[in-house]
């Protein structure tokens, strides 16, 4: 009976907890089947994953044209990390998920991997091969003109 007792009171802490810890924004925007939020700060692309990952939700995953268009609006002119990166194998691009990267929008001559040194994506950079929200792998760490990043968190049921 002891034993009943406390699984329950566990499962009764486990309930409460895990809404907590996947709390998303109130100012999320929800769109399809994810909440988004830009957030503006001088991150590196880590910091970035870092920081969405303890907000319980991840750096954000563009699957296809309609999310991409609709992330390139929420970015309004900034330029943000996104979640792809191919720092575990080069050219092997992946999203923070761990699918593989199957449709993207690359700007032309991207992905570079200039220097032998770019293995993380941003959207929105502000010079003209990069007009209309295409994206560029570039280094890790902040610089200008990087605004911030966009996590997202999915809609759970
Ligand atoms: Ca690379
Ligand atoms: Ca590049």
């Amino acid at each position: 009976m002891k034993y009943l007792l406390m699984l329950l009171l566990l499962n009764a802490l486990i309930a409460v907890a895990q809404p907590l810890a996947k709390k998303v924004p109130a100012d999320a925007i929800k769109y399809q089947q994810h909440f988004y939020k830009v957030i503006e700060a001088p991150y590196s692309w880590h910091e970035s994953k870092a920081y969405c990952q303890n907000a319980g939700g991840l750096l954000v995953s563009i699957p296809n044209e309609i999310i991409d268009a609709f992330i390139f609006g929420l970015s309004g002119g900034r330029t943000l990390w996104i979640g792809a990166s191919d720092e575990q194998l080069e050219g092997q691009w992946r999203w923070q998920d761990g699918s593989l990267v199957t449709y993207s929008n690359w700007a032309a001559q991207e992905p570079d991997n200039w220097k032998n040194g770019e293995d993380w994506a941003a959207i929105g950079w502000t010079s003209e091969r990069f007009q209309g929200g295409v994206w560029a792998d570039t280094a890790a760490h902040h610089r200008k003109p990087i605004n911030g990043f966009i996590c997202q968190w999915p809609i759970l049921p």
